[in-house]
């Protein structure tokens, strides 16, 4: 499978991120676009908020699996176990998604989230490490479909230095051991740059193992 390895000599801290440019054809885009308009039917895309300014998310989210990501004013970030409107349990991580973390993931341990962001028009996402999660051991594998996006990745520090990237429509970048923690974000969405979502706009799949797998 062909991957591109970060610099380490660049940054050690980025040691275990791991980029493959175009990994998913066209069809394994539209099947997984497909799956994400399943999941979205039953758990509607919702704006989380920040935590203590109670700042709502330009980015709009939605989850499959055991544990849904969510922020609100009082309480903050976190995993929950119903979609935060409908009090609906979460629908299961699709198929098509399952399918990539097997593929990339190489971690034994099946994901129990697959977080959903969809971006349109202006919206952005900030730089921030993703730590809400029991299981460090695990990696996260984010799947981008439709419009490019400018990503930022920096170290395990926020002041450390970053560099930024594009992220096209069926690339696959996992985020494990050391660059588990880097700090990272979406600069911009660039409008106009694929045509596999109607209307536009940017969907990002992150798939993550939320608890620590029992015994160990
Ligand atoms: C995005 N991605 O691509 C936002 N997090 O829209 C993330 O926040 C992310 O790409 C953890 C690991 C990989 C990611
Ligand atoms: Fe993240």
């Amino acid at each position: 499978m062909p991957h591109v390895d970060s610099h380490a000599s660049l940054n050690t801290s980025q040691t275990g991120f791991r980029l493959f440019p175009g990994l998913l054809d066209a069809a394994r885009q539209r099947s997984l676009l497909e799956a994400v308009q399943g999941v979205l039917a039953t758990a509607p895309a919702y704006h989380a908020r920040m935590p203590k300014t109670g700042q709502r998310m330009s980015v709009a989210m939605s989850n499959a699996g055991r544990y849904g990501w969510y922020s609100d004013k009082d309480q903050g970030y976190r995993y929950i176990e119903r979609h935060p409107e409908t009090d609906r349990a979460w629908p299961a991580i699709p198929d098509p998604m399952m399918a990539v973390w097997w593929s990339v993931a190489d971690y034994d341990h099946a994901p129990e989230c697959c977080l959903i962001n969809l971006y349109r028009e202006t919206a952005k996402m900030g730089l921030h490490q993703d730590r809400d999660e029991a299981e460090m051991a695990a990696p996260v594998v984010s799947i981008s479909l439709g419009d490019d996006a400018l990503f930022r990745l920096g170290g395990t520090t926020r002041k450390a230095p970053t560099r930024s990237f594009k992220l096209a429509s069926g690339d696959v970048l996992v985020l494990g051991g050391a660059a588990r923690l880097a700090y990272h974000g979406i600069d911009r969405v660039m409008g106009g740059t694929s045509r596999l979502i109607p209307g536009g706009g940017r969907i990002n799949l992150t798939l993550r193992r939320v608890t620590r797998p029992i015994g160990r």
